[in-house]
C-alpha cells in the first residue's frame, strides 16, 4: 500500500464537538482482491485525542479541543494489506493537527478591587495606577470606564491599550479626598466583569492655619467680676487648619518682637502693650488666668495677642 502523502496537515476549531471528522486518510493498493485490501490503525496514539474508522480511513476527534491546553499535536497511521499468502505489507503516513484558537475567554482582572494613593498637588497628567486584565485568547483587550460620571471622566484618563491611570487635574485633598469608579476591559467581543478602583488623596501641609475666635469681628469677651473665679477658664482660643495632619502650633504673644511679617505695624509698636503674662493657654488651646504668679485682675482692659 502506499499514501497519497507522507505528511497529512489538518485544522480544526478548538471547542470542535466530540466525533468532529477531522480527515478521510487513503492508501492505495494496485492488488486485488484480499492482497490489495486495506485496513488502517492508529500508531503511537499516547494521547488518544483521535480514533479511525479502520475500514474508511476516517478519523475522528474522542474529545473536544482547548487551544488554550494544547495547539497541536502529531500521529502516524499505518495502512495494511491482507495478502492470502505471506506477509502483510504496510505503509505509513504522518497526520499533523493543528487547533484553531477561537475567543471563548472573557476578560478577568485578578482582583475585584483597587486602592491607589497619590498626593494632593499633584502635577496634571500624573500616574496614579495600572489595572491590568488577563484573557487566555491573547493580550489584546482595551480597558474603559464602566459609566463614569462626568465628574470622575473630567478627573482621570485611563489608557485603553494598558489600563493606566492618569490624573487629568491636580488634586485638592480638602475638596475631595477620595474617588470611586469602575473599569472593564474587553476582548472585542466578551467584556469583563466591572472592577472597583478606589482613589484616596493623600494629605500635604498646605492649608495655612486660620483663626476662628479671635477674629476680626469677634475679639472681645467681657468678663463680670462679681460673677467670675480667678480660676475659671476663660475661653478656647480656635484655630482651623484644615489639613489632616495638625503641625500648627499656637502660642501667646508675649512681646511684638515675637510677631513676624508684621513690619506695619512698626508706627503702633508703642501702644502694642499685651497683658499676656496674666494669662496662660494649655495644650488644647485653653485660655486661662494665671493665677500661679499671685497677679490679681482688676477692672480694666486686657490686650492679648495670639500666634498661629
Ligand atoms: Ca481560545
Ligand atoms: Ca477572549
Ligand atoms: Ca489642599
Ligand atoms: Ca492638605
Amino acid at each position: 500500500p502506499q499514501f497519497e502523502k507522507e505528511i497529512y496537515y489538518v485544522d480544526i476549531q478548538e471547542n470542535n464537538f466530540i466525533n468532529t471528522t477531522l480527515i478521510q486518510i487513503f492508501a492505495n493498493d494496485s492488488d486485488s482482491d484480499e492482497n490489495g485490501r486495506i485496513t488502517y490503525e492508529i500508531n503511537n496514539d499516547k494521547h488518544n485525542y483521535v480514533w479511525i474508522d479502520n475500514q474508511t480511513g476516517i478519523i475522528r476527534t474522542n474529545i473536544q479541543f482547548d487551544y488554550e491546553e494544547i495547539r497541536n499535536f502529531s500521529f502516524n497511521v499505518t495502512a495494511i494489506d491482507h495478502p492470502n499468502i505471506g506477509q502483510s505489507l504496510k505503509a505509513t503516513a504522518m497526520i499533523v493537527v493543528n487547533i484553531i484558537d477561537q475567543n471563548d475567554n472573557i476578560p478577568q482582572f485578578p482582583r475585584s478591587s483597587y486602592e491607589f494613593l497619590i498626593n494632593e498637588n499633584n502635577p496634571p497628567n500624573s500616574y496614579i495606577g495600572q489595572v491590568t486584565a488577563v484573557d487566555a485568547d491573547g493580550p489584546d483587550l482595551v480597558y474603559t470606564f464602566d459609566a463614569p460620571s462626568d465628574r470622575i471622566k473630567s478627573v482621570f484618563s485611563l489608557s485603553p491599550s494598558d489600563g493606566k491611570i492618569f490624573a487629568l487635574t491636580s488634586f485638592d485633598r480638602e475638596q475631595f479626598d477620595q474617588y470611586m469608579f469602575y473599569v472593564i476591559a474587553s476582548d472585542g467581543h466578551h467584556v469583563s466583569l466591572p472592577i472597583k478602583v478606589h482613589i484616596q488623596i493623600l494629605d500635604l501641609n498646605d492649608e495655612i492655619p486660620r483663626f476662628i475666635f479671635p477674629n476680626d469681628n469677634n475679639d472681645t469677651l467681657i468678663i463680670d467680676l462679681a460673677y467670675w473665679n480667678v480660676n475659671d477658664y476663660i475661653c478656647q482660643i480656635e484655630v482651623l487648619d484644615e489639613d489632616l495632619i495638625q503641625t500648627h502650633t499656637l502660642l501667646l504673644i508675649y512681646h511684638y518682637d515675637q510677631l513676624k511679617n508684621y513690619d506695619y505695624l512698626e508706627n503702633y509698636k508703642h501702644m502694642l502693650q499685651f497683658d499676656s503674662v496674666k494669662f496662660f493657654l494649655d495644650q488644647q488651646g485653653r485660655l486661662f488666668f494665671n493665677s500661679s504668679n499671685g497677679t490679681t485682675l482688676n477692672e480694666g482692659v486686657y490686650y492679648l495677642a495670639f500666634k498661629v
